[in-house]
């Protein structure tokens, strides 16, 4: 595939302003009339009409209502040109299209006898011609024709102006979407659904209509989403004073779904996953990833709709925005439900919550052959761009901007912002510009974040001068290479600094030359390779905390011993950073033991490790969300990505010795904990009840890792009689973990009871695909994989599945993948060539799970290798899956 440039973005010569299509449905041919109302682009050089498309059947063309004179039209198979006179044009094209047989998922597709579309990024040009990028903005009339019986709701952007009957019991409806907007959020439903409706107020006191379609019998799992949805509404009010723009506002739920969801103007369309909630079948995560995918979608009505992308390189524009906007959404709802004393703590678990994910999937990502800075320069296959570079990092950029200028700053830049851009398709220089406008700030530098792939390193030392009780830090930045950047500039980074006393508590800090000590906690700016700073006014050696709250996406290298990681562990008034200490210890621990098991030597566990963990287990005084983060062992996938190298049998090897020997040594204080935390009465989602559901299933994980009788006779107990999905998962999880006996019929239990509920099997079998083998005479987890291909619940043709059997075996099951037989592999490569076949975007996550694949032992490199040429030389292989093994080849 050719590779696209973001140096060579240019204004199309025409553009379109008025779009007004009309769908006739029909499973497998679908007719399409466009009429589009063109413009020349005077800011444009000259030239023809630029039309997209991909497996289109066209029936007609028309320019200014006439077949087109001889040699003005080039057809090539995804272009059209049409060599135009005059200024405005006015083309009619029809085409024909087959929803039916649309198993990429991209375009208007069909599931479970609805049809759907998903337009973005180039899923338009599949459904018509069209110029289909992002700065082609143009105002859209939709009309949608189908079967009343199978498809009674016919939905599009913005407001319902008209609709009848039709003859041989069609019927039809018109829609009118008063906002410009780019074509890739177009959106169309037809369906049998049922709707949850409310009304509200905003601000300003306009009446809007929310509206949450879903398939008949889900009704009762609509509620949280729809509060969820409301508490946006009133959050971006306050935070940020945006208002809903719509008299309508519509989110659908749908079965079969690539990405997470989707905020087409005016008609959200969600993955199922994302919307559908009841305490017997959502567990507090999910009911948590619902409320921060419906914020981050409708907070793209204002940081991706009304000011959009130039092109597909500004993605973080959007993405990096939303994703930080809905972050902070998500911390202020935990802490506003927890109250004036919990407050700080549940955000330090909800920032603790992104850290783990940006450590586990970005960090990774940026040292292997994907590398790309949030704003890439280049790529083959845009799908292939919505990365955790692009949307977490690209947030933790945003979050040091807003750490930088402060609140109000912040804010008062991006009001600029929507002054500036409202309606406009822009790029990410225009929003740093309009920050640094508002708050008179050079902002050059931080530009670097922009165009530099990778993951600084911060080396921090500390100079201790007691003659002069001065402490001196020194901060040292590197940025190591990455494909096609082998030199990096230094970043401006933010080091959220304090200092800790011998007895455990912060110091006020004060600066070389400053009269007196201050606040506990400060921002440093590194700005150059190397920087110092001078703390004076000390009475003895303090203990640093670095990089406090995680303030910049950077990996920190401190050298601690264990006696004062231990120290941080008890003492960092930092939560993020006390979970961050606990994080380093384990990981010299596991890391240790990974060396050990490598290298046949006995396995133990150091004391002081278990005495520092007991310590924050029964520490009280500390939130029980936040001792359940800071008591899970950093994840397998971050672990691999720190050691050299990657040894994937090793490190399982020391990860089940490690659980097994906390959860026996400390039983007794898990199991009093299990007693002491059980939530009791009806299930409500609330992050109190929730932290304690956290530790307590955390706690039975522990004590079927260590195959305690009583904690796994409660385990079973509460698989079987649990009122709730949390509890009930929660147990059924340690069990199957804990590879205990009695995890089969639970297991069996489980899937007799929700046989019929698709996305609560999406569970069942992600937990099975992550197993661990804790006796090694015990069958590979492969094996299971397979069988559970052939149940009557599985199908490779639905996204979720896909992600919760496969995904859950190659990236949350790199133990059992990673078979020194190769034959995960062999696994891996036989599903990448089949999924891409039906689905090349769901089949590219897939190929991903390879790409770091030279960081492994040689003799798994060995193995690897042919596997990746085996899907590069496949036939008809998808732009998708080229890119990602041909960048792990290169
Ligand atoms: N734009 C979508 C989102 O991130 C991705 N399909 O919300
Ligand atoms: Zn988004």
């Amino acid at each position: 595939a050719p590779i696209i440039h973001r140096s060579d973005y240019a204004p199309l010569a025409w553009t379109v302003t008025r779009v007004d299509l009309h769908f006739a449905l029909d499973p497998q041919a679908t007719v399409v009339t466009s009429r589009l109302a063109c413009r020349r682009n005077p800011e444009a050089a000259a030239g023809p009409i630029l039309l997209d498309g991909e497996e289109l059947e066209t029936l007609s063309l028309t320019v200014n209502g006439l077949d087109p004179a001889a040699g003005t039209v080039r057809r090539g198979e995804t272009r059209i040109e049409i060599d135009v006179e005059g200024d405005e044009a006015e083309l009619e094209i029809v085409t024909r299209i087959n929803p039916q047989a649309n198993t990429a998922l991209s375009g208007l597709y069909r599931s479970r006898g609805g049809y759907f579309t998903q337009c973005e990024a180039e899923g338009f040009r599949r459904i018509t011609w069209y110029p289909d990028r992002p700065d082609v903005m143009a105002r859209f009339t939709v009309t949608v024709e189908g079967d009343k019986a199978t498809c009674p709701v016919l939905l599009s952007n913005g407001n319902l102006v008209e609709e009848g009957e039709l003859p041989d019991g069609r019927h039809y409806a018109r829609w009118e979407d008063p906002f410009l907007k780019p074509c890739y959020l177009f959106a169309l439903v037809a369906a049998d659904l049922v709707v949850l409706e409310r009304r509200e107020l905003t601000a300003s006191g306009r009446e809007v209509l929310l509206q949450l379609w879903v398939e008949k019998g889900n009704l009762d799992r609509t509620e949280h989403a729809m509060e969820s949805l409301v508490h946006s509404m009133r959050w971006d009010e306050d935070s940020f004073g945006l208002e809903l723009d719509l008299d309508r506002f519509m989110i659908v739920a749908v079965s079969d779904f690539n990405m997470g969801a989707m905020e087409n103007k005016g008609l959200n369309i969600f993955n199922a996953k994302y919307v559908l909630a009841k305490p017997d079948t959502a567990t507090d995560t999910d009911y948590e990833h619902i409320e921060s995918v419906v914020a981050h979608e409708y907070f793209h009505n204002w940081t991706g709709n009304r000011v959009t992308c130039r092109d597909w390189f500004q993605l973080t524009l959007k993405e990096g925005l939303t994703v930080f906007r809905d972050q902070q959404f998500s911390a202020d709802m935990l802490a506003n439900a927890a109250g004036a004393e919990g407050a700080d703590s549940a955000r330090a678990v909800k920032r603790i919550d992104d850290v783990r994910v940006l450590r586990a999937a970005q960090f990774s990502e940026d040292a292997g052959p994907m590398a790309h800075p949030i704003r890439p320069e280049s790529y083959q296959e845009i799908n292939n761009f919505y990365t955790a570079t692009v949307y977490e990092k690209g947030a933790e950029v945003i979050r040091m901007l807003h750490t930088l200028l402060g609140p109000e700053g912040f804010r008062n830049g991006m009001d600029l912002y929507f002054s500036y851009h409202d309606g406009q398709a822009v790029t990410c220089d225009d929003f740093v510009e309009a920050l640094s406008e508002a708050n008179g700030v050079d902002l050059d530098q931080f530009m670097r974040w922009y165009s530099q792939a990778g993951t600084p390193r911060v080396r921090a030392t500390g100079d201790w001068n007691a003659a002069d009780g001065s402490y001196t830090l020194t901060l040292a930045q590197h940025t190591p290479p990455t494909p096609g950047q082998a030199d990096k500039l230094p970043l401006v980074i933010p080091v959220a600094v304090g200092l800790i006393g011998a007895d455990g508590t912060d110091l006020p800090l004060q600066l070389d030359g400053e009269q007196h000590g201050g606040a506990t906690t400060r921002v440093l700016q590194l700005t150059e390779a190397t920087q110092q700073w001078r703390f004076t006014g000390l009475a003895a050696e303090p203990v640093p905390s670095l990089l406090r709250g995680f303030s910049a996406p950077v990996i920190l290298e401190l050298d601690e011993d264990d006696a004062r990681l231990a120290f941080r562990m008890a003492h960092d008034s930092d939560a993020c950073n006390r979970w961050d200490a606990a994080q380093r210890y384990a990981e010299r621990v596991l890391l240790a033991l990974a060396a050990d098991a490598a290298a046949g030597r006995a396995l133990n566990v150091p004391a002081p490790f278990v005495e520092a963990f007991a310590r924050l287990l029964s520490d009280e005084r500390l939130d029980p969300a936040f001792r359940a983060q800071a008591l899970t062992l950093p994840s397998e996938a971050y672990l691999l990505e720190r050691m050299e190298p990657a040894d994937p049998a090793a490190l399982r090897a020391a990860q089940i010795h490690l659980t097994a020997a906390l959860g026996k040594v400390l039983s007794d204080d898990w199991q009093s904990l299990a007693e002491a935390l059980a939530v009791p009465g009806e299930y409500r989602y609330h992050p109190a009840d929730a932290g304690r559901r956290a530790l307590v299933n955390l706690a039975l994980r522990y004590l079927a890792a260590g195959q305690v009788e009583e904690g796994v006779a409660l385990a079973v107990r509460r698989s079987e009689s649990a009122t709730n999905m949390t509890d009930r998962f929660g147990a059924l999880a340690a069990l199957v973990h804990g590879a205990v006996p009695a995890a089969q019929a639970a297991l069996g239990a489980f899937y007799r009871r929700y046989r019929e509920d698709a996305l609560v099997l999406d569970k069942w079998f992600a937990l099975q695909a992550g197993a661990w083998r804790r006796d090694p005479a015990a069958a590979p987890v492969l094996g299971r994989v397979r069988e559970l291909m052939a149940d009557p619940a599985f199908s490779l043709s639905n996204p979720n599945k896909v992600y919760a059997l496969l995904g859950g075996f190659f990236r949350a099951n790199p133990g059992e993948f990673h078979a020194v037989d190769g034959s995960g592999y062999a696994f891996w490569a036989e599903q990448v060539i089949a999924l891409d076949a039906a689905n090349p975007q769901v089949a590219s996550r897939m190929a991903r799970a390879l790409e770091n694949w030279r960081r492994f032992t040689p003799a798994l490199q060995a193995l690897i290798r042919p596997q990746l040429e085996r899907v590069r030389d496949a036939d008809g292989l998808s732009p998708d899956v080229g890119e990602i093994v041909g960048k792990a080849l290169a």
